[in-house]
């Protein structure tokens, strides 16, 4: 059976990240079984969430845990998809991953508001006497990698203006449909679900979650994933 390390449920999704949330929904394209583990973070072979293990068989990384589960059980996240969808799909995919991921993660843990209302919540399980410490040094930590990938640098404006693109991107060219390209599910599906769904939580209040829910198709799309592949999350 396959263990998906991840951070657990936070904000009324499966998982607080958004990697760990697309690992999980691959997961469930796939229709394989796997088991949660919560206790793996400090063990991460690349110091992030999500890896598994399979039966022994270690894999980090959202992206190689898809490679590898298409080599291991012979799966195409992609069949059915022309050689010009499938690199719009990787296209759509990294834009989401190594673009609209930073604007979001600026959003959760640089914003006084938004850091209160969700990632300072992390940090619960910490020992209280120590907790302000360690919540300041991931922090800054975080601030830290923003700065170092880019997007840390940029004012407010322009934070809202490259989401708003990103947003209406994906939105333009999912279109009607039920998934990014056509009836079924693909690999770029459990990318853009995640990123949809994390956007979309409550305890955001930003730009990236105004656009997101300025986007009929976009909110639909989170809850037609949900409800078929984690109905127990989805709204009533
Ligand atoms: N490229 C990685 C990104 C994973 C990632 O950024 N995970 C974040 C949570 S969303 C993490 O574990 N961060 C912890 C850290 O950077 O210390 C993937 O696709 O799995």
């Amino acid at each position: 059976m396959i263990k998906l390390y991840s951070f657990g449920p936070y904000f009324g999704l499966p998982d607080a990240s958004p990697f760990v949330l697309k690992a999980m929904t691959l997961l469930k394209f796939a229709g394989l079984r796997y088991v949660e583990d919560h206790s793996g973070f400090g063990r991460a072979p690349k110091g992030k969430l999500p890896y598994i293990d399979d039966d022994g068989t270690i894999v980090a990384d959202s992206t190689f845990i898809r490679f590898y589960l298409e080599k291991k059980y012979g799966i195409d996240f992609d069949a059915g998809l022309a050689l010009e969808q499938r690199a719009a799909g990787w296209a759509i995919e990294k834009m989401l991953e190594e673009h609209y991921y930073w604007l979001l993660v600026q959003a959760r843990w640089i914003d006084e508001g938004n850091f209160a209302r969700g990632p300072a919540k992390f940090f619960a399980g910490a020992p209280a006497p120590i907790r302000p410490l360690v919540k300041a040094l991931i922090r800054k930590k975080v601030a830290r990698s923003l700065r170092a990938q880019g997007l840390g640098r940029h004012s407010k404006d322009e934070l809202a203006e490259l989401g708003r693109r990103d947003i209406e991107a994906l939105s333009v060219l999912l279109g009607d449909k039920p998934y990014l390209f056509g009836e079924a599910p693909s690999a770029a599906d459990a990318t853009a679900f995640a990123m949809v769904a994390q956007t979309l939580v409550g305890e955001l209040v930003s730009p990236l979650r105004d656009a997101v829910a300025g986007r009929r198709n976009l909110i639909a799309y989170r809850d037609r994933l949900l409800a078929a592949y984690f109905p127990s999350f989805a709204s009533a």
